[in-house]
């Protein structure tokens, strides 16, 4: 009987794909998915769904996602059995750390290691075998901020406070799109909804962003800003907020550093924030009163606030902003939760610590280290710079830098040149082209999942496990096993002998589902490892394939802080010496000459010249998931979302008409896009999604290749980092938009 004739079955799981964790009801039938829908039946994601979801079929289906190894030769690829690709892998990368040392073989992991527990689980096993210092993830390309800030004030880069946004009276909203992102370190599926829910019960949702974003349309108030000048306003706010003190007498009694902040925000009056952000005095003022007056606030910066100049400061001055106004650890305020696997308060090594700041400096730049690892914008100089130290190989784990990371021109010309590299990842893309092998695992349909990271940044406490869909096929492997098989050779090539292939043996035994059974059955709803008592376990997760709720968010402080003496810093030292870099980047004039030194453009006042700089934003589309879902063809359907959003002042100062090609350039790179004349964004600023640019000679991407596009991180500058944090500053570069010659 053809596949196609089986009946139809029923399957739910969690989707993969983003934050949100939707529940989703898959129509199998046979071997294919016949349809996806939202699982309306999830206690949490009640039936929410976007395009991404209903794409995992594709996905699935990819033709050109990779089934086997494939191992570069002079002549091009090859397809290799997994044996002998893993053993290559394994000797290219022991063979460099024996000539070089262990710090000369970099790891780079990116975003969907976080959407499978099996990753999380098995990749420090992997680390600690490879043993190097030289380690890199996405984390700095995205919320290596929000962990410096939580690291410093609570003690865990994981006690990040999440916006309690189902009970808040007022949400204030910097830097993210939640209706288009579905919500960042804040897992609320369905976000517009809770968002639209806010208002619907009396309360307000204000949007500080310098686009007009679909959650800005859906807004009470929306205010343009100027990328990059979020600190000031949030120590404007701070300044208001505490000069009035009324709600201070909520602050926890084990919060320090009150007095350090009333310092710092004394300096910034809302007449010295209004200049250089664009937002007048008075509306600064108020909006200071409607947190203070509010039976519940909080406010909530993502992307915007954390991928620019000052993302250390945005993240810390909100957190301390929630704080003052008495809503940290607060229903409706910013709240922890208490997950079933719990990261932070776990028992090591299932909960690793994340925590560690600037214990060491990058070679060439001396960008700080966070929790054992070094800031990605250093990646390209640690492999191109000559001296003792250089990094000569490279293993990269579900990430595509090439796309994602600054000056990818010169990450290419990075990754070209190192003497070996491995890749584990399901497609031959912009950066896997450049390994020697490339590892590909089994798809999200053919393995269990846990979301051991977003229950933990989730809005509500819920558990959900899925188990696989397909069986994966025959001569396959998952993630996990790729890993653990990279692991066992790596240690056999060391010369680890019973000990190292009896932890294998064993850990292969429990694979992912057992770990997370331990970690279950030891965390705050398990029952310990006694198999007969009741209690969260992955047995009893599978007997509710919709997923449990455990309840709404609860105080939990202090006893959940991880600093010695269980205390609050509200003034982390470092945080507060990196004021100093704030105030000389903006001086305390008025006026367009102030702008100016901070920007490096006027944007308001100069814009009128042709070839003046404008500031470049980034943005996220629906049908977008970063640099890699781009060959799924229901999600390519229709006009290109590659455009470059051109206020029409602006536009019409350069020439510039609808539909029109611009070339666009910054200090390390020229592209040329289409260009969206609207004045969704502010004066003097431009806005580009990232993730595009597939362009790139030699990537097997069918879809994707027609859809090409320019990568916003051809623009981004490698050197513009957050000095504070090392995270890389993709928001604000300054670029020099005119109409292409034969546009
Ligand atoms: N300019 C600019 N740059 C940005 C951003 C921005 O806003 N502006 N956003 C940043 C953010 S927030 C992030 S998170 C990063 C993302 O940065 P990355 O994680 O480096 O990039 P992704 O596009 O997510 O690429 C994911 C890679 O994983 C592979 N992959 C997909 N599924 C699996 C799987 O199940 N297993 C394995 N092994 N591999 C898989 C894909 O083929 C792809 O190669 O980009 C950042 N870059
Ligand atoms: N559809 C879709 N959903 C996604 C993703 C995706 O690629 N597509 N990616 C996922 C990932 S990895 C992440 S990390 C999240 C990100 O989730 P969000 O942070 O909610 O998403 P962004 O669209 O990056 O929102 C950043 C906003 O900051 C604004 N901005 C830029 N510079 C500044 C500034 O200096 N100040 C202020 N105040 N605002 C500024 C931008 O205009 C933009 O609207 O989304 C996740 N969800
Ligand atoms: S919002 Fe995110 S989790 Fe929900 S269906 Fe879309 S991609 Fe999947
Ligand atoms: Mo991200």
């Amino acid at each position: 009987m053809p596949a196609s004739d089986l009946p139809a079955a029923t399957h739910l799981r969690t989707c993969p794909l983003c934050e949100a964790t939707c529940g989703l009801e898959l129509h199998v039938t046979g071997a294919a998915v016949a349809s996806i829908r939202g699982d309306a039946d999830d206690p949490f994601s009640r039936g929410h769904l976007c395009p991404k979801g209903v794409a995992l079929a594709d996905l699935h289906d990819d033709p050109d996602r990779l089934r086997k190894p494939l191992r570069r030769t002079p002549s091009g690829w090859e397809e290799v059995g997994w044996d002998v690709a893993l053993d290559e892998a394994a000797r290219g990368l022991d063979g460099v750390r024996r000539a070089h040392g262990r710090d000369a073989v970099a790891t780079y992991v990116g975003n969907p290691a976080v959407h499978d527990h099996g990753a999380l689980l098995f990749l420090p096993l992997l680390l600690r075998s490879l043993g190097t210092r030289s380690r890199f993830s996405a984390t700095s390309v995205d919320q290596l901020p929000h962990m410096v800030a939580a690291a410093a004030m609570f003690g865990h880069g994981l006690l990040l406070p999440v916006p309690d946004v189902d009970r808040t009276q007022v949400l204030l909203v910097l830097g993210a799109n939640p209706v288009v992102s579905n919500g960042s370190l804040m897992t609320a599926p369905g976000a517009g909804e809770r968002l639209a829910a806010i208002r619907r019960r009396g309360g307000k949702v204000v949007v500080i962003d310098p686009r007009r974003t679909e959650t800005a349309r859906g807004a009470d108030e929306h205010h343009f800003i100027r990328p990059g000048t979020d600190a000031l306003l949030l120590l404007a706010l701070l300044h208001e907020v505490l000069a009035r003190g009324e709600r201070l007498g909520r602050l926890a009694p084990f919060s320090d550093g009150v007095e350090a902040l009333r310092r710092a925000a004394a300096e910034v009056p809302p007449e010295r924030a209004a200049g250089h952000t664009g937002i007048d005095a008075p509306t600064i003022r108020r909006l200071a009163g409607e947190l203070l007056d509010a039976a519940s606030a909080v406010v909530y910066g993502r992307v915007g606030t954390s991928t620019q100049p000052f993302g250390g400061l945005c993240q810390w001055l909100i957190t301390a902003l929630n704080a003052v106004t008495g809503n940290l650890d607060r229903p409706g305020g910013a709240m922890f939760t208490r997950p079933a696997f719990d990261l932070v308060g776990g028992p090591r090594p299932l909960a690793p610590r994340l925590s560690g700041f600037a214990r060491r400096r990058s070679r060439v730049r001396g960008l700080p280290s966070f929790a054992g690892e070094l800031p990605v914008a250093a990646l390209s100089e640690e492999i191109l710079a000559p001296g003792d130290g250089r990094i000569r190989a490279l293993l990269t784990y579900a990430g595509n830098p090439v796309l994602s990371t600054p000056n990818g021109r010169q990450v290419d010309r990075a990754l070209a040149s190192l003497d070996f590299m491995v890749s584990i990842d399901p497609y031959l893309n912009e950066t896997t082209r450049h390994a020697r092998l490339i590892l590909p695992p089994t798809t999200p349909l053919e393995r269990s999942h846990y979301d051991l990271a977003f229950h933990a940044l989730a809005v509500r406490n819920t558990a959900r496990w899925s188990p696989p869909l397909f069986a994966p096929p025959p001569g396959t492997r998952a993630d996990w096993e790729i890993l653990l098989e990279l692991k066992r050779r790596l240690d056999a090539l060391a010369g680890g002998g019973l000990r190292s292939s009896a932890t294998a043996w064993l850990l292969r035994r429990l694979g992912p589902d057992g770990l997370l059974d331990l970690g279950l059955r030891l965390g705050p709803y398990g029952a310990g490892l006694r198999p007969f008592r009741p209690g969260l376990s992955r047995k009893e997760l599978g007997k509710h394939p919709h997923g449990v709720d455990l309840g709404p968010l609860e105080p939990c402080l202090p006893g959940r802080l991880a600093t010695r003496g269980k205390r609050i810093d509200l003034a982390p030292e470092p945080f507060v010496r990196d004021l100093a870099r704030l105030h000389a980047a903006f001086p305390d004039v008025t006026g367009a000459e102030a702008r100016g030194a901070a920007t490096g453009a006027d944007p308001a006042e100069r814009a009128e010249a042709h070839d003046a700089p404008l500031l470049l934003v980034g943005r996220r589309t629906v049908r977008d998931n970063n640099s890699w879902m781009h060959n799924l063809p229901r999600l390519m359907r229709g006009a290109t979302r590659c455009t470059l959003l051109v206020h029409p002042e602006d536009a019409r100062s350069r020439g510039l008409a609808d539909g029109d090609v611009a070339e666009v350039s910054s200090r390390v790179g020229t592209v040329r896009v289409p260009v969206a004349v609207t004045d969704e964004v502010m004066r003097g600023v431009v806005s580009l999604p990232h993730g595009y640019g597939h362009g790139r000679e030699g990537v097997r991407l069918g879809v994707a290749a027609r859809h090409a596009g320019e990568s916003l991180n051809d623009l981004t500058d490698d050197q513009a980092v957050d000095a504070l944090t090392g995270n890389a500053a993709f928001s604000g570069v300054p670029v020099r938009v005119a109409r292409a010659a034969d546009g």
